[in-house]
């Protein structure tokens, strides 16, 4: 036998769902496309806010939530490509740069893998602040700063060695 306390929590469960769907009909939730509009290209960290380049560290804080717009990475993100860029570039050549040591912990983090390696890339000051955001270990640090070098080298041929 159903205790009316039971029907009664039941009653308030189905309502909220009820109201919950019907909010999401008059509210439909849009999902954030990236910064589209060309005149403000720029997404704010931690945000789905663009602006211009222009307004990124210019010395007036206040155009990002939080003024991170004035942020030492914010500074450093605007003056490399965008970071979906770097994101359809690491899908195409990540075997290419990081060969099949490194492929291995994509199977493990797949959702947020490029993502968190095109964020390192697009705000790191240098090679070990990106291995700090990317939880490299010191091999895979290692590894990682002679795929560079052979690259800044102009050696391609020899990366099939290391990857
Ligand atoms: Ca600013």
């Amino acid at each position: 036998m159903i205790s009316s306390a039971l029907v009664s929590s039941l009653t308030i469960i189905l309502n909220r769902a009820a109201a919950s769907s019907l909010f999401y009909v008059l509210h439909p939730v849009i999902p954030f496309k990236g910064c589209i509009d060309p005149s403000e290209p720029f997404q704010c960290p931690q945000s789905q806010q663009c602006i211009a380049l222009q307004f990124i560290c210019d010395g007036h804080p206040g155009d990002c939530p939080d003024n991170l717009d004035e942020n030492e990475e914010t500074c450093i993100a605007a003056k490399r490509p965008a970071k979906e860029n770097i994101e359809k570039f690491l899908h195409a050549a990540y075997t290419f740069l990081f060969g099949e040591k490194l492929s291995r912990s994509i199977d493990e983090n797949k959702i947020y893998w490029f993502d968190t390696l095109a964020s390192a890339f697009s705000v790191s000051k240098n090679i070990h602040s990106f291995a700090e955001k990317t939880f490299m270990s010191s091999g895979d640090l290692t590894h990682f700063r002679n795929i560079f070098q052979l690259i800044h080298d102009g050696r391609l041929e020899d990366i099939p060695l290391f990857a």
